[in-house]
């Protein structure tokens, strides 16, 4: 299929994309993290227990995410927002800056990212590099002395941008979702706002998802494979008419 100059594409990108890029998904491997069961430590609760626990939790996925390069299929939609400007709109369930290191300039990361922290009292996410692995000396925020958290969207905790991700669902003509198993709500809602407005749903990744009947489309394979495939498809010139 090729876009008419009038399309509006959405994209929703999950774990599946990184892993070629050799950062782990979440499901598959038993939903462990290096032993950690991820609804043990990405959520309010476990931040309420034992602050020192999720900071080395996310120490080490930030330590991991900093040296991984972007693959084949983040170059391919950063081509793709070159291509269709504002008629392009990027929202990643991911954490990792991979998409921004493939060129993407506007990525919406719904469920915070590894590269920022915030104060919990302030409230303003800060660029964070930093690892914090000792329990006994977890950051503090210079302004009000309040604890530092990662800038992490926890299970249990609301998204971010969801009004502007609504917006453009609504006005999307094509809705393409890539890597994730759409067992995690609200990301796993979109593609049905998506099918009931009756446009076009394509899903791309090895197997199919939990979500599998609102695609029109799945196109099975890694997606280094399949979104430079998909990318260079939707682009082509027009068929002269
Ligand atoms: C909310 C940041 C209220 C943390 C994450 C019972 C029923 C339904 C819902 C709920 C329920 N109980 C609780 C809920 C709500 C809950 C939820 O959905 N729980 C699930 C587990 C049942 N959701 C929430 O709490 C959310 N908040 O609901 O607030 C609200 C809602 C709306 C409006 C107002 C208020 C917040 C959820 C956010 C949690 N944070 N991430 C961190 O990263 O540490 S979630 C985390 O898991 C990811 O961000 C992602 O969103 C999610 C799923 O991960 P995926 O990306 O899909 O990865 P996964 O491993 O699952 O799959 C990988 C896929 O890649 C596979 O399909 C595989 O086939 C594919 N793949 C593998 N290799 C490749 C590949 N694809 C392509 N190429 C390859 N090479
Ligand atoms: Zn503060």
């Amino acid at each position: 299929m090729h876009l008419s100059p009038t399309d509006r594409v959405v994209v929703l990108t999950g774990a599946g994309i990184s892993v070629e890029s050799g950062l782990l998904a979440f499901r598959g491997n038993g939903g462990l993290w290096n032993g950690f069961r991820v609804d043990e430590v990405a959520t309010p609760e476990a931040w309420a227990a034992d602050p020192g626990l999720v900071w080395h939790f996310y120490s080490m996925r930030r330590h991991d995410a900093q040296p991984a390069l972007p693959n084949a299929a983040h170059h391919a939609l950063a081509t793709l927002e070159e291509h269709l400007g504002e008629r392009f709109f990027l929202v990643t369930q991911n954490v990792d800056d991979l998409h921004e290191k493939a060129g993407s300039l506007r990525v919406h990361h719904m469920h915070g990212t590894l590269s920022q922290s915030r104060c919990v009292r302030c409230d303003q996410p800060f660029p964070d590099q930093a690892l914090y692995t000792n329990a006994a000396s977890l950051p503090t925020c210079a302004d009000c002395g309040a604890a530092i958290r990662p800038h992490i969207v926890w299970f249990g905790e609301v998204p971010l941008d969801l009004d502007r991700i609504f917006a453009e669902l609504e006005r999307a003509t094509v809705v393409i979702v890539i890597g994730t198993s759409g067992a995690v709500y609200p990301a796993a809602a979109f593609v049905r706002i998506a099918h009931q407005r009756g446009i076009r749903t394509i899903y791309i990744g090895p197997e199919a998802p939990l979500n599998a009947e609102a695609f029109d489309e799945i196109l099975l394979g890694p997606a280094t494979e399949q979104v430079p495939h998909l990318v260079q498809q939707l682009l082509a010139a027009a068929p002269l008419s």
